[in-house]
């Protein structure tokens, strides 16, 4: 195959390629093949493709209509590494989410019903479910309105998206050691998976403040620190149920701090080599509840809310996003939602 149609669309604060299912090879290696010629990967520049030589710009989505009861379409997320010949399906994306709703609406996967359109979507990577709500005026998408998400400029059409059950969505547990604190290299860090492989630990603790740029965190004089980080990761992989993490996108590595802006507790994220411009969706959601869990670092340096319903916003390098969450009696997460926009940039023909 050396062309297939392609939507490129914004989702959130990510970017990236939405293909149909059918529009892609069978063979995953094939598929994998592809996808790295479409982005220019293997390449820091991605010069000869599309990607934009950064993670958050270097992402697909693959979607097909659902035999599954109840939901509309199946979401296939796919990490296409910027400089490493890597496409990995072992992680999710909230983000890209964002714009999975409007592209099966687009394609005709899913019918508009009114004024909005309700989504529902498996996500694979995790087995999950997420509802999205698309405004829908007239039957067609619409992009433009007034709601404002940091890390992208202007306002667009509001996408809520609700998560439920996304507890140990790839680990297996919420907190995959059943310890609300391991010590990792000396470190003090919570384990924990609400819908994203997240290692949780206060910023302080390995030498940094919590309130660096993305620039610093990613200059030469934070390389002592990236080292102590990825020597985390690497001994928590398989800890997390994940195995052998040097080839993979995931555990996220957070960096939490006391709230600046009147938030919940502000977030510094290494995804997991290059830091976060703001943070992902089920990133945020994960943070979130790591603020939840008693004596764990987030909760010693979070703002929590009292009730059931919670709103915390989390800060992070461009802003702040809110998660809305709510618990059950016993203090468990019942779901988390969101708030994302997306923005379709171009339909057409891609070639490799
Ligand atoms: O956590 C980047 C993003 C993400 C993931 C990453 C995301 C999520 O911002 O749900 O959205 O953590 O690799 O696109």
């Amino acid at each position: 195959m050396n062309s297939t149609p392609v939507m490129w669309m914004r989702g959130g604060t990510s970017k990236g390629g939405y293909f149909l299912a059918s529009d892609l090879p069978e063979s995953t290696e094939e598929r994998d093949a592809f996808l790295l010629g479409v982005m220019g990967s293997p390449d820091p520049r991605q010069i000869d493709g599309m990607g934009g030589a950064d993670p958050l710009t270097s992402k697909v989505a693959v979607v097909k209509p659902s035999e599954r009861e109840g939901i509309d379409v199946d979401y296939l997320f796919l990490q296409v590494f910027v400089d490493q010949a890597i496409v990995t399906d072992q992680q999710n994306c909230g983000n890209i989410l964002a714009g999975v709703g409007p592209f099966a609406i687009e394609r005709g996967l899913v019918a508009a019903t009114g004024e909005e359109t309700s989504v529902a979507i498996f996500m694979e990577n995790t087995g999950q479910v997420a509802v999205a709500k698309v405004q829908t005026p007239g039957g067609t998408v619409n992009y433009r309105g007034d709601a404002r998400i940091d890390g992208v400029p202007g306002t667009h059409a509001p996408i809520p998206l609700e998560f439920r059950d996304t507890a140990g969505s790839t680990c297996g547990a919420l907190l995959p050691t059943g310890n609300a604190v391991d010590v990792i290299e000396g470190v003090r860090c919570t384990l924990i998976d609400n819908g994203m492989p997240c290692i949780v630990f206060k910023a302080e603790d390995v030498g940094a403040t919590g309130y660096e740029t993305r620039e610093e965190l990613e200059g030469d004089g934070f390389a002592p620190i990236r080292e102590k980080i990825e020597a985390i990761r690497l001994a928590a992989g398989p800890l997390m149920n994940l195995g052998d993490v040097s080839k993979k996108s995931v555990p996220k590595m957070t960096l939490v701090a006391p709230p600046k802006n009147s938030g919940a507790v502000t977030t510094r994220v290494f995804i997991p080599h290059r830091a976060h411009a703001s943070i992902g969706v089920l990133g945020a959601v994960t943070a979130a509840t790591a603020c939840l869990v008693p004596g764990s670092p987030a909760a010693q340096v979070a703002e929590v809310p009292e009730g059931r319903r919670k709103t915390l916003s989390i800060e992070h390098p461009s802003g702040e996003l809110t998660c809305v969450i709510e618990v059950d009696a016993a203090g468990e997460v019942e779901t988390a939602a969101l708030l994302r926009t997306a923005r379709k940039l171009m339909d057409g023909t891609v070639f490799v």
